[in-house]
């Protein structure tokens, strides 16, 4: 019995040795210590070994099937844990591999948009101005003459912060702040580029936040004449040279008197076309001569000066200049859509 015992265990030993994967060793197992193994088999045997036998023979199979169990334990690990390496190498995956580049990227076609608007009335001896976009309520309207009872000043249409501040709905309070640090010095020439809100439901023509530059020129024997020529030479420059415009009654509470106006229409030169609903004018902007309640609220004696004022909507501006149809596109962020503007 125990010449049997340690061939069988030598045997494993050399079985075990030899085999170069754990499922080989698996089998080794099921070979000797398995239910119909070999060392299994042994011990079934025990009942033809003589009694007073049993309990030593019994001990040294014991020790046997331990000895094996432990071979097999430590072969299974060492391939087990070989066999992990190689699948971790063969199924490494290489990160540093350069991605997808990138490209350089560009502006915004309506900040390329605001930035030509910007330089335009530079050129013209206006400076920029910027203020908050949470204004009081009291230089949103009560200071540019817009009364309590103003349709705009609803909360359907204003953006409320709390009682006295709102999101402001123009950038007029950015010109009215401009006149109270300048006056009474003269002359005052701003633009006030800026984002402002209006609670406007979301459709193609409409937003609840837009662009605007407004604009303010305060002096001394300042006309509607000057208005006109600084709005006609705007035109030219950001439409076309051969762009004209013309001005309509209208009415403002911070301007008086008020127009509004309009350019010919960039499509068809005043023809007539899809574009301007065939009347060859296209509505661009607003403007007027300060009020003399304004003039007077931004600390400017209205007897002694004058001022006109200007403002317009960056987007609608941007779509008729480059035949855009649809507001939301400018935040959709379609690479299709914003690379046309790349080389502006
Ligand atoms: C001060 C005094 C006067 C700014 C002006 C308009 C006319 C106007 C609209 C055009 C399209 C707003 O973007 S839009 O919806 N603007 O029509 N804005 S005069 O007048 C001022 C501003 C500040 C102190």
């Amino acid at each position: 019995m125990r010449e049997q015992v340690e061939r069988l265990l030598e045997q494993a030993r050399q079985q075990l040795e030899q085999a170069s994967r754990a499922s080989e060793v698996r089998d080794v197992r099921t070979r000797y210590l398995g239910r119909r193994g070999e060392i299994t088999g042994l011990l079934r045997q025990m009942s033809s070994v003589a009694p007073e036998q049993r309990p030593l023979v019994g001990q040294m199979v014991n020790q046997a099937k331990e000895q094996m169990e432990a071979l097999v334990e430590r072969r299974l690990k060492a391939l087990e844990s070989e066999e992990m390496d190689k699948r971790l190498a063969d199924e490494k995956i290489d990160i540093t591999l350069p991605g997808l580049p990138a490209g350089p990227g560009t502006g915004h076609v309506l900040v390329t948009a605001m930035k030509r608007i910007e330089d335009i009335f530079l050129g013209m001896g206006f400076s920029i101005a910027e203020g908050p976009e949470i204004e009081s309520d009291d230089y949103n309207f009560i200071k540019l003459n817009i009364p309590p009872d103003h349709p705009a000043r609803d909360m359907q249409d204003t953006f409320y912060v709390d009682a006295e501040h709102v999101l402001r709905t123009h950038t007029s309070p950015v010109q009215l702040r401009a006149m109270l640090e300048r006056a009474p010095q003269v002359p005052l020439r701003v633009i006030a580029p800026g984002r402002v809100y209006r609670r406007d439901p979301v459709d193609a023509t409409h937003l609840p936040n837009f662009t605007q530059v407004e604009g303010l020129a305060v002096d001394r024997n300042i006309t509607f004449g000057d208005l006109k020529g600084v709005l006609e030479e705007f035109a030219r420059s950001f439409f076309d040279e051969l762009t004209v415009i013309r001005m309509r009654p209208s009415y403002f509470p911070f301007t008086e008197p008020s127009a509004e106006v309009d350019v010919s229409c960039t499509v068809c030169m005043g023809e007539g076309c899809r574009v301007c609903g065939h009347s060859g004018w296209l509505e661009v902007l607003g403007a007027g001569m300060v009020h003399p309640q304004v003039l007077e609220n931004g600390g400017y004696d209205p007897g002694a000066f004058t001022g006109f004022a200007f403002g317009m909507g960056v987007e609608r501006l941007t779509m008729l200049k480059y035949g855009i149809d649809d507001l939301r596109h400018y935040y959709q962020n379609d690479q299709k859509f914003l690379r046309q503007f790349r080389s502006l």
